[in-house]
């Protein structure tokens, strides 16, 4: 999840608990918020990010059209002449989906630029450092550890965020496991 405009906290917070409701979804893991320099045009804000750990009976066409919903549900617009990676409200990828690789239209899966990316790495690493993205060897530690920018490009958010707070795995919010009765 990432944000760099208007209330960025706010945008996250309603982010997670919009998925964490979500019927087919059971929210296992969150990471902390970081704050992060932009990749992307110059002039930009800051980027709050973190990255979610979910249990989901959905398939993963079907849990990125909830992603691309719930940005637009949350005030995303997407301007096909906006630049690319240019400031955005609210943006949800799917990094990961268990160990499967999926290339179709729309939609690759672990994400592209997951493995080059201190922004993306640094909070998945709380949560899995040692898992090792589908497609390489190398562990999110690995990886985060051999990224060149990483010390300086991103920190934990030294802010407030009352509504957000680290979930570790395996613990989990308090929600039943998915299944077809509820
Ligand atoms: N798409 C394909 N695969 C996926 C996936 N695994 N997850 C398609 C999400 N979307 C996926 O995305 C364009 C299309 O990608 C979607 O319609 C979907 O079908 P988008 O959200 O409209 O645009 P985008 O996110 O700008 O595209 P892109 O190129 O995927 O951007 P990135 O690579 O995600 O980078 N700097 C910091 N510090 N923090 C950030 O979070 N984010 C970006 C966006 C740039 N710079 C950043 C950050
Ligand atoms: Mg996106």
């Amino acid at each position: 999840m990432g944000s760099n405009l208007g209330d960025r906290v706010w945008a996250l917070e309603q982010a997670r608990e919009r998925l964490a409701q979500h019927h087919r979804i059971c929210l296992r893991a969150a990471s902390r918020l970081w704050e992060t320099e932009p990749v992307g045009p110059p002039g930009q804000g800051p980027y709050l990010n973190a990255v979610l750990g979910l249990d989901s009976s959905l398939e993963a066409d079907a849990l990125l059209k909830l992603l691309l919903d719930v940005e637009r549900a949350l005030g995303r617009c997407r301007d096909p002449a906006s630049p690319r990676w240019g400031p955005r409200l609210i943006d949800l990828d799917l990094l990961l989906f268990g160990s499967e690789r999926i290339h179709q239209p729309g939609l690759e899966v672990p994400h592209p630029r997951l493995r080059e990316r201190p922004f993306v790495l640094a909070p998945l690493n709380e949560l899995v450092p040692k898992l090792q993205p589908p497609g390489g060897s190398e562990t999110v530690a690995e990886l985060l550890a051999a990224c060149p920018s990483f010390s300086g490009s991103v920190r934990p958010w030294a802010g407030s965020a009352a509504g957000w707070s680290m979930q570790p795995l395996p613990a989990n919010l308090g929600c039943k496991p998915w299944s077809p009765e509820n």
